[in-house]
């Protein structure tokens, strides 16, 4: 992992119509070619992700979005797929095409970026083609050329001056932990685990603890026990994989904190009041009832047999029931979530807060109770309480 997690990066996302000139203007942004270009209307067909430097708000990624009135069958997954950017988007930029005016779409587009509190700006492009290029931008809009590169440094400045930095006082570890404490990480090395690396969650945890100031002592749960007779001081806290809570639970002194990385993670994308309330629905699970368990990447193995393995096996065996359970990964979280006796998400370490938090929020306004990987599994073991009372 050589940059700054994506997740971690507010996002920018470029929406309007086809052919507005949306994939030009993310790559005289970026100065590349990232996004494809064409005058053949559906060219862009998913988001396409570019991470970059906007100085000065530093690390971000730019979106590029299929056209907003794409139209037949393909035409309405693009639009869907547009949509969907919506909820992990930090601010927005409407694009139009300066000869062709404003339309219905970018009035609606205008509404939604309202609607969702997303700050957005707008860019009128193709100024190169008005009879009389517009010059007077301003406060929302920027006149801007994507073929000639008028007007484009200052769509950066604008955007690089929006105030999209996620509230800094919201920390993984380092606001549990002073300079000098020790922090033992459990981080099992089964199959499951990636060769050669440690995992996004991991790092990030360990990257937040050294900031600061504690000491970081990583062991698989084999070595727990020892590690810690050995340690010599007791340690701050201890953060496990939720997978191995009830080996660490029952190794780690009751007088020590204990807790996970998705339990960490939920706190930090701003769910895990909810996710606690939520678990709650465990207590009334019937047979038949309906349980998604989602996930935010699709590429790792690790969490897709803690999702579709072992959590069915831990619901079933905490509730006695045999609930119907069903699985969705990736971007793929549903719109509709009626009828779900429980959500339960996993840390979402590749999702942004903006789009964990619009997945928690679509739950609620739906009356689905959501939840968290690490919340439910300390709560079938007897641990919930233990594994958030450090959280005031
Ligand atoms: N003259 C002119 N043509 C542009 C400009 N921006 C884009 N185009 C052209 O408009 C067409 C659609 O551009 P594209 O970036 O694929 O639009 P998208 O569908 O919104 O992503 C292409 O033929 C581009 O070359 C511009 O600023 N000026
Ligand atoms: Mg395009």
């Amino acid at each position: 992992m050589n940059n700054t997690p994506r997740a971690n990066r507010p996002h920018i996302a470029f929406f309007g119509v086809r052919n507005a000139g949306k994939s030009s203007l993310i790559n005289a942004v970026t100065g590349q070619d990232t996004a494809i270009v064409s005058d053949i209307k559906g060219t862009t067909t998913d988001p396409v992700y570019k991470a970059m430097e906007l100085l000065p708000l530093g690390a971000v990624v730019l979106i590029d979005t299929p056209g907003f009135d794409d139209e037949g069958e393909l035409g309405d997954l693009r639009v869907r797929r547009a949509r969907q950017t919506l909820n992990k988007a930090d601010a927005a930029v409407l694009v139009t095409d300066g000869a062709a005016g404003f339309g219905k779409e970018d009035e609606a587009l205008i509404d939604l970026f309202k609607e969702k509190g997303i700050p957005f700006i707008i860019a009128i492009n193709k100024n190169d083609l008005t009879e009389c290029p517009n010059t007077s931008s301003n406060c929302e809009r920027v006149y801007v050329s994507a073929k000639t590169g008028e007007g484009v440094h200052e769509l950066k400045e604008r955007l690089a001056r929006l105030n999209l930095t996620d509230d800094p006082k919201r920390r993984l570890v380092a606001d549990l932990v002073d300079p000098g404490d020790f922090t033992v990480l459990v981080v099992p090395i089964d199959s499951a685990a990636p060769k050669g690396r440690l995992i996004l969650p991991q790092q990030q945890v360990i990257r937040d603890a050294l900031e600061a100031g504690a000491a970081v002592i990583v062991v698989k749960e084999s070595e727990l026990r020892e590690t810690l007779e050995n340690l010599g001081r007791k340690p701050k806290i201890v953060i496990t994989d939720s997978q191995a809570f009830e080996k660490v639970s029952a190794e780690t002194p009751s007088d020590i904190a204990l807790t996970s990385f998705s339990i960490l993670f939920a706190r930090y994308k701003g769910v895990l009041e909810q996710s606690v309330q939520g678990v709650e629905a465990m207590e009334t699970v019937s047979a038949g009832d309906k349980i998604l368990i989602a996930e935010g990447c699709t590429h790792h193995r690790q969490c897709d047999d803690i999702g579709t393995v072992k959590l069915p096996r831990w619901i079933r065996d905490y509730t006695g029931k045999n609930p119907e359970f069903s699985f969705v990964s990736g971007s793929d979280f549903p719109d509709a979530l009626t009828g779900y006796k429980l959500i339960v998400h996993c840390g979402g370490c590749m999702l942004n807060n903006r789009e964990m938090r619009s997945r928690e929020e679509r739950a609620a306004k739906q009356g689905a109770p959501f939840t968290n990987y690490g919340v439910i599994i300390a709560y079938t073991q007897g641990i919930l309480e233990r594994c958030t009372s450090m959280f005031s």
